[in-house]
């Protein structure tokens, strides 16, 4: 058996950098990048035979654990009657309604096959049922790869977008305005600076790429009162905290409803879903029934719609997100009493399932003190908790997850491994 050096190497004759999404290519964290062969529940297992304990599921969609038995079951029943006929079919129907009753602020939902294409297409809709052409995103905000959205903050005065990458026009990213996340002035300044020309405002409502930064108190509801005074549509990207945070996700957690939201991870139970939807008389501006042009091949895929209504279906069980929260917190709180007792300078988040344990004094409320981690730290961190067996991101700034298959004994086994590593660090850093 090839090891993961010899997996990598040859991944790189054929595919870019040797992956097909750039974070899974190790670079922040400084070594190669682990194969993978299998999972199931909350194990992962490498090609070369090793066993972690995952906290990074699939960065987000494997919410009940790998290998479900209610989703291999739907989706084996599935395979056998047809996987993609690029026609109507009834799944569809039940994974709307089911995504519409859940989700405070839909009433009507399109089905993509990613959280980018549902992003992409709720601007388009946005732009195209306001007649304005440009949009707030939120520094350190990331809502996959389209070119609008890929613009970063420009200057601090201008607001203005720059590309953010090669390949992004000026033109595009002119139309995006930054802002400083947890900040209410910066929106208001950027909305005062053109207030008839901002089609709309989006932004993860709890911040799952730069770590996890929950919103500050009010937020949601000053931006929300915002978007109203301004005749913007507020636009909620839930594609991780969709069905994580809540069943209705961060829209009913914090009681805010926003005009537009777009979905992925989660209901698609492991297969290639996106969606975005919210209110009626904007959805229905959609082709066919309406102008705004938006379509796709597996959009509503059988396959993915099935592992998704199996897994929407789990989550609806009574009590789920009180457990999911438990679990949470355990981890939070965990890692929190070991990084103080190593003596690391670190600070904890969590909401729900999600945490993040920075390698910086805090507090972290938006990028600029996200960025102030010492992301070095994180990659020895992560290189040693690897080599423990706890397969966790490897990025200071994504988001650490439990799931409803991640047991007490697994969060107990990866805060004492954290724990043992931290207080390395801690001793390294003294002797330093
Ligand atoms: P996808 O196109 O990757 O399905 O979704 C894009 C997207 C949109 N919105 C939010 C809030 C997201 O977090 C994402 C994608 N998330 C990243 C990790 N946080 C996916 C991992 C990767 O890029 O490989």
């Amino acid at each position: 058996m090839l090891n993961s050096e010899q997996l990598f190497e040859e991944a790189q004759r054929y595919i870019p950098g040797g992956v097909n999404s750039p974070v899974r290519a190790y670079k922040s964290v400084g070594t190669t990048p682990r194969f993978v062969d299998s999972a199931s529940g909350s194990r992962i297992y490498d090609a070369e035979g090793r066993e972690y304990i995952d906290f990074v599921q699939s960065w987000g969609p494997m919410i009940l654990g790998h290998g479900h038995p209610a989703i291999v079951e739907a989706v084996s029943d599935q395979l056998k009657r047809g996987t993609s006929f690029g026609a109507p079919t009834v799944l569809e129907t039940t994974a709307a309604e089911l995504v519409c009753d859940a989700v405070p602020s839909i009433e009507m939902v399109r089905f993509v096959s990613s959280g980018t294409e549902a992003v992409m297409s709720a601007i388009r809709l946005a732009r195209g049922f306001t007649g304005r052409d440009k949009l707030i995103k939120f520094d350190g905000n990331y809502h996959g790869h389209s070119d609008s959205l890929l613009a970063s903050a420009g200057s601090g005065v201008a607001t203005l977008g720059i590309p953010g990458t090669p390949g992004v026009t000026k033109g595009t990213a002119a139309d995006t305005l930054v802002a400083r996340y947890n900040d209410l002035g910066a929106v208001r300044e950027i909305f005062e600076t053109f207030p008839d020309d901002i089609a709309c405002l989006i932004l993860e409502p709890v911040a799952g790429n730069m770590g996890v930064i929950p919103p500050h108190e009010g937020y949601l509801q000053g931006l929300r009162a915002l978007c109203d005074e301004f005749g913007a549509l507020l636009i909620f990207d839930e594609v991780i905290t969709g069905f994580r945070l809540a069943l209705g996700g961060a829209q009913e957690y914090y009681g805010v409803r926003p005009d537009l939201t777009t979905l992925g991870k989660i209901i698609g139970g492991g297969f290639p879903v996106g969606a975005f939807g919210g209110r009626r008389d904007i959805m229905e501006q959609l082709a066919p029934q309406g102008p705004v042009y938006q379509a796709g091949t597996l959009s509503g895929n059988p396959i993915a719609m099935a592992a998704g209504i199996a897994t929407i279906q789990r989550l609806s069980r009574p009590g789920t997100y009180e457990e999911l929260k438990a679990k949470g917190r355990r981890l939070a709180q965990g890692l929190k009493d070991v990084a103080n007792a190593a003596g690391v300078d670190s600070y904890g988040t969590q909401i729900g399932s999600m945490t993040c344990l920075y390698f910086t004094r805090g507090p972290v409320t938006d990028w600029c003190s996200a960025s102030k981690s010492d992301t070095d730290l994180y990659g020895t961190f992560f290189r040693a908790m690897l080599d423990k067996g706890f397969w966790l991101a490897p990025s200071q700034f994504e988001a650490c997850f439990a799931s409803l298959a991640t047991s007490n004994d697994d969060i107990n086994a990866m805060v004492a491994a954290a724990g043992e590593v931290l207080t390395q660090i801690g001793k390294g850093a003294k002797t330093a």
